[in-house]
């Protein structure tokens, strides 16, 4: 590891590394694997298990390091939740809340976010808000931690409409690589609403989280060196991109069908990789029926569907428009070479189907003009400077809250930008108003958590600030912008 801190380290880069970060349809740099890669669509799609709770509403799951065999025939170290990559997908339903104890019996500290969550501050899974191992003492950082031994509950009321959600590590510095290792996984939310709805369900309903990875020779997950523990170089200071693709953790998997609807809850958990989805052979289309933070008013159709990091998109596939027999591949427009393939769907049979495409969703209201008057507007600046990734200028400084929105509140929140920043906000969900001036992209439609935001964009958002006070940040979801800084506080009054 660099003996240079980070900010030495950065304030080292040369005006050639800055003015590269500008351009380009890359949101990432590609580290190739090294390790013989299998054939696409020769690995069955797994679903992660579900998450068992231990009693009432109260779930323990343990981070712990494990092997998994990835690629065929090679073993991969990793860090997962309850030892597995991806974690256990834990269902959760409106009005219940649930307890997890995340106990850490990794050798490095964590810190886990319920992404699209609405949380109370200390259970939001803050950077320094640290569960620390056993025998773990080094203090690194001049920032102030807070430090559960070995294990910390997380409180999570659960009080918010059914969506895609997914947990992960967040810890400061470190939460690309710990990420990269394996620490990611689904949690569900369902409510009467939705259970209204004649989706498909059960096997038909398939989560699918999606992200990159590079191996070494010996199958273990490849990774810039330098970059493990917040010290990056100039080679992939924007963003680690792998070339295997993984769907729950299997590379370009393969998963039979029946031609009937299916839902497809798509997530993408990739540190860096931006994808555009299409289906190949094409027609039929995604009918998009929920967003980031839950069910849109209507459902909309889409051809393709853009998915930078963070973001989650809950479409229809209605597999009936194939001949049985057809093998129908999920691929990445934007991907070259082997990361232009996501998955393949196998039409096996036919089979009946008492799904439909509901005419209308979720009564959640989705209209700017719906959602009351905004009190304010800030504006975000999101820019690779001199020394780090910064936003409005600054490298995150913990504590140091950039705006103080009132609880109950809408506020405009203006995103600018030098390059892709996918940009996320803790507790707060959001409608995209506009996109440089101009309405906001048909996939930018229903409450949001993460918007993508792209090389010199200024993208427009109504944020509500609901559901709790106390200190959240936003961030850039590039999780080695994030580690490099690209993060700030804000405090819910
Ligand atoms: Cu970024």
């Amino acid at each position: 590891m660099s003996g240079l801190s980070r900010r030495a380290f950065l304030g080292a880069l040369g005006a050639a590394g800055l003015a590269a970060a500008g351009c380009g349809a890359r949101s990432g740099e590609l580290l190739p694997s090294l390790a013989p890669l299998p054939r696409p669509f020769t690995v069955p799609l797994p679903v992660p298990a579900p998450a068992r709770p231990v009693g009432p509403g109260r779930y323990e799951v343990t981070q712990r390091a494990a092997e998994a065999e990835i690629l065929p025939g090679l073993r991969t170290p990793i860090w997962g939740y309850a030892g597995t990559f991806p974690g256990p997908t834990f269902e959760l339903r409106r009005g219940r809340p649930v307890t997890v104890a995340v106990r850490n019996e990794l050798p490095v500290p964590t810190s886990t976010h319920l992404h699209g969550g609405v949380n109370p501050p200390d259970a939001d899974g803050y950077p320094t808000d640290l569960v620390v191992p056993a025998g773990f003492s080094a203090h690194h950082h001049g920032h102030p931690e807070t430090r559960h031994q070995g294990v910390k509950e997380y409180r999570y009321p659960v009080d918010q409409p059914a969506a895609t959600l997914w947990y992960h590590d967040h810890r400061m510095d470190h939460t690309a690589p710990q990420v990269w290792r394996g620490l990611a996984g689904l949690a569900l939310v369902r409510d009467d609403e939705e259970d209204a709805l004649p989706l498909p369900r059960g096997e038909r309903e398939l989560p699918l989280l999606i992200c990159d990875r590079s191996f070494a020779a010996d199958g273990s997950f490849r990774y810039p060196d330098h970059a493990a523990g917040g010290h990056f170089g100039g080679d992939h200071m924007e963003g680690v991109e792998g070339d295997v693709v993984l769907v729950n953790g299997a590379p370009w998997p393969v998963a039979e069908v029946t031609a009937t609807r299916h839902r497809l809850r798509l997530v993408n958990a990739s540190n860096a990789r931006r994808y555009l989805l299409r289906l190949a052979p094409g027609g039929t289309p995604f009918v998009q029926i929920g967003s980031d933070a839950g069910l849109l008013a209507a459902p909309v159709a889409h051809e393709e569907i853009p998915l930078a990091p963070g973001e989650r998109q809950d479409v229809l596939v209605d597999f009936s428009a194939y001949p049985v027999g057809t093998a129908v591949t999920l691929v990445n427009a934007l991907g070259e070479g082997s990361a232009g393939n996501v998955m393949r769907f196998v039409v096996a049979r036919r089979a009946a189907d008492d799904s439909a495409v509901p005419k209308a969703l979720s009564r959640r209201a989705t209209r700017p003009a719906d959602v009351g008057p905004a009190v304010a507007t800030r504006r975000f600046d999101f820019r690779r400077g001199e020394t780090a990734w910064t936003i409005n200028g600054e490298p995150y400084r913990p504590g140091v809250p950039l705006a103080r929105p009132r609880l109950g509140t809408a506020e405009v929140w203006r995103f600018t930008s030098d390059f892709h920043h996918p940009v996320h906000l803790h507790l707060a969900h959001f409608l995209v108003l506009a996109r440089n001036g101009r309405p906001p992209s048909a996939t930018d439609g229903g409450w949001k958590d993460t918007v993508d935001v792209r090389p010199y964009e200024v993208v427009d958002v109504l944020a509500r600030f609901a559901g709790h006070r106390g200190r959240y940040m936003l961030h850039c979801h590039n999780l080695e912008h994030e580690d490099m800084a690209m993060m700030a506080d804000f405090d819910v009054v």
